[in-house]
């Protein structure tokens, strides 16, 4: 079976950096796989993706050696179970707020008896390998985001879930738990102790600490902390932000209003 790239540099005890996904293409996720990232991460939560969009970006990277992950909607076993068959080598699952929600996540992921994901391996025959039934539950990775005031609250029975690979932190949807301002790279002081409670926990457990940024600044700081996973640009924002940029540099023009 095909190895999980992310998970080897997670066991040599490296960090992992990945992009985001939210445009509805595969050429588009193809590439983004040939910027230099570890992982790439199809978001059907916000992302514009659903299951047949997403079933073809995981094809486009699977032209390239990055690992394929997939953020699914929701904590739902049917839709975790759907993007793992489709090739995915890890699922990311939003807003886990306790011990048997992580268990939920877990249990998902991993086939009979370490779990109850159901056996039709479809596109992930072809992308693992024949004998990937026999192999899954080692490569699959399953990650589940801390992000609510819940999951805040119960961040240390979460994190030792048994079978749980990272824990995963959304910093708007954290900030919007700690009463502030719904801000990526985040310095403000709550948020920072939190962010470090967090990484302290996933230390203790031997659980790889992730998290999400809008800037190499802060990939830089939080890899330079111990975080395993750090996310460092979405594709929206790399296309818009990379053009408004040079469109910014132009002089003797007058550029087009935003709206109509
Ligand atoms: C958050 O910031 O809450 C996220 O989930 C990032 O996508
Ligand atoms: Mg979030």
């Amino acid at each position: 079976m095909r190895m999980n790239a992310v998970k080897q540099l997670w066991r040599e005890g490296k960090p992992a950096v990945g992009a985001w996904l939210t445009i509805p293409h595969g050429f588009c996720a193809e590439v983004m796989a040939h910027t230099g990232v570890d992982w790439l991460c199809v978001d059907m939560q916000h992302g514009c993706i659903d299951y047949s969009d997403a079933v073809n970006m995981l094809t486009a990277i699977s032209t390239t050696a990055v690992t394929p992950f997939v953020r699914v909607p929701w904590n739902e076993p049917a839709m975790i179970m759907k993007v793992l068959d489709a090739g995915a080598y890890g699922v990311i699952v939003p807003m886990v707020s306790n011990r048997a929600e992580a268990e939920r996540a877990v249990a998902a992921c991993r086939y009979p008896p370490a779990g109850m994901r159901s056996n039709g391996p479809n596109r992930a025959l072809l992308y693992g390998g024949a004998d990937y039934q026999k192999h899954a539950d080692r490569e699959m990775a399953c990650v589940v985001m801390i992000e609510t005031p819940e999951g805040i609250e119960k961040m240390d029975e979460i994190i030792s879930t048994p079978g749980l690979d990272a824990a995963y932190i959304g910093p708007t949807d954290l900030a919007l738990a700690l009463g502030l301002a719904p801000v990526m790279d985040n310095d403000d002081p709550k948020h920072v102790a939190t962010v470090n409670r967090m990484l302290e926990t996933c230390k203790r457990h031997k659980v790889v600490a992730g998290i999400h940024t809008a800037s190499s600044k802060f990939t830089q700081r939080y890899i330079d902390q111990g975080f395993q996973m750090v996310m460092l640009v979405a594709d929206r924002a790399a296309m818009s932000n990379y053009v408004k940029a040079e469109v910014g540099r132009l002089t003797g023009w007058a550029p087009m209003p935003p709206r109509a």
